[in-house]
């Protein structure tokens, strides 16, 4: 008998799409998968405004292939000149359920992004005061910090006295990577969450070197050192209802990343579900990945959980060493190597 595991469908808190060509490439491994995702707005140009979001969105909805069901939930960027009332209305309507926080130069297309935190302090007290949550990419950007100090340095000199100000703010810790950042969003209060990627929890930051430079490990947060992805993966299978999906899937041809200046960003989405599986099966809690993946991201968000059922076989399948679906070749996550699960009838 092959051992199965079934769970409400999941949902992704924190997904590049991207656009054109490439969307319609990546969507179809997001949607097999997940019901919903937390679409991340940093496109060229960003969209930071109701109007490019709710156009995002229908580019979306047209890209997916009939017969999928996928939802996509849209966020605006936030810029130093992103406005209170903007954002509101983009809210009340339904355009968007959050905002991004990108540290101007954290990482892809975050060049237009916030340059000093107290720039947007109007828009932070009006999310606060409506509920919308603020997604946070957390790590500072001062050449003198360390790549690796990043997050750590975000949380005392950003996000601390951030909360202090805005003590009612729905804040989400995007991607955590540190026993750090665990440890500030365990220690929070209960409007405060993260979502935590499939590579954070597999690899630490020796993966980035081994054997020579392997571009396809390299993502931002860069991947840290191995007790930080213990302290990681004890959070995201500990239990705590504060810890939530979110791959970070971020696409990137492979000549893109393969090259002198290769870009930032894994994309795991052909295999996620399964590769959190993993983790949780090997943690012993394959009994708290439906909360993990089903459950505790909807009820941070105020969103019902889905009704659909989905099983997970173990039974292993390979990874493809690469993706060609007409647009340039993508290496995923894992590629070439062998899944422990799989995704039942997918
Ligand atoms: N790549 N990290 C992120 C985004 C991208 O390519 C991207 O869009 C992020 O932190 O959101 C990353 O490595
Ligand atoms: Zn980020
Ligand atoms: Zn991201």
């Amino acid at each position: 008998m092959v051992e199965t595991i079934t769970i409400r469908r999941p949902d992704d808190w924190h997904l590049h799409l991207r656009d054109g060509a490439m969307m319609e490439a990546v969507l179809p491994y997001t949607a097999r998968q997940f019901a919903r995702a937390i679409v991340m707005p940093n496109l060229s140009p960003p969209v930071t405004t109701a109007k490019a979001a709710a156009a995002y969105r229908d580019r979306i909805n047209a890209a997916l292939p009939g017969g999928m069901d996928f939802t996509p939930l849209m966020t605006a960027y936030l810029t130093d000149d992103s406005d209170p009332e903007d954002m509101a209305a983009g809210f009340a309507d339904g355009i968007w359920v959050a905002a991004k926080l990108y540290p101007a130069g954290a990482t892809t297309n975050s060049a237009s992004g916030v340059t000093d935190i107290r720039k947007i302090d109007a828009v932070v007290a009006k999310m606060e005061e409506i509920g919308m949550p603020l997604l946070a990419h957390g790590e500072v950007t001062q050449d003198h910090v360390d790549i690796f100090d990043r997050e750590a340095r975000f949380i005392d000199e950003v996000a601390v006295p951030l909360l202090k100000r805005h003590p009612a703010l729905k804040f989400v810790f995007e991607h955590i990577t540190t026993r750090d950042a665990a440890q500030f969003v365990a220690d929070g209060s209960d409007r405060i969450a993260a979502t935590i990627t499939p590579q954070h929890l597999q690899i630490n930051r020796n993966a980035i070197f081994k054997g020579g430079i392997n571009p396809h490990a390299y993502c931002l947060p860069i991947a840290k050192r191995e007790e930080h992805r213990l302290a990681v993966r004890a959070a995201a299978t500990g239990g705590s209802g504060k810890f939530f999906l979110g791959t970070d899937s971020a696409p990137h041809a492979k000549s893109a990343k393969e090259s002198a200046c290769g870009c930032a960003g894994i994309f795991n989405a052909p295999h996620a579900i399964e590769a959190y599986a993993e983790v949780f099966e090997e943690e012993g809690a394959l009994g708290r990945l439906e909360a993990f993946a089903s459950l505790d991201g909807p009820r941070f968000y105020g969103i019902v959980p889905n009704e659909e059922r989905v099983t997970l076989e173990k039974v292993e399948v390979e990874v493809p060493a690469e993706i060609d679906d007409g647009t340039e070749p993508l290496v995923p996550y894992r590629a070439g190597t062998m899944m422990r699960w799989r995704l039942a009838s997918a």
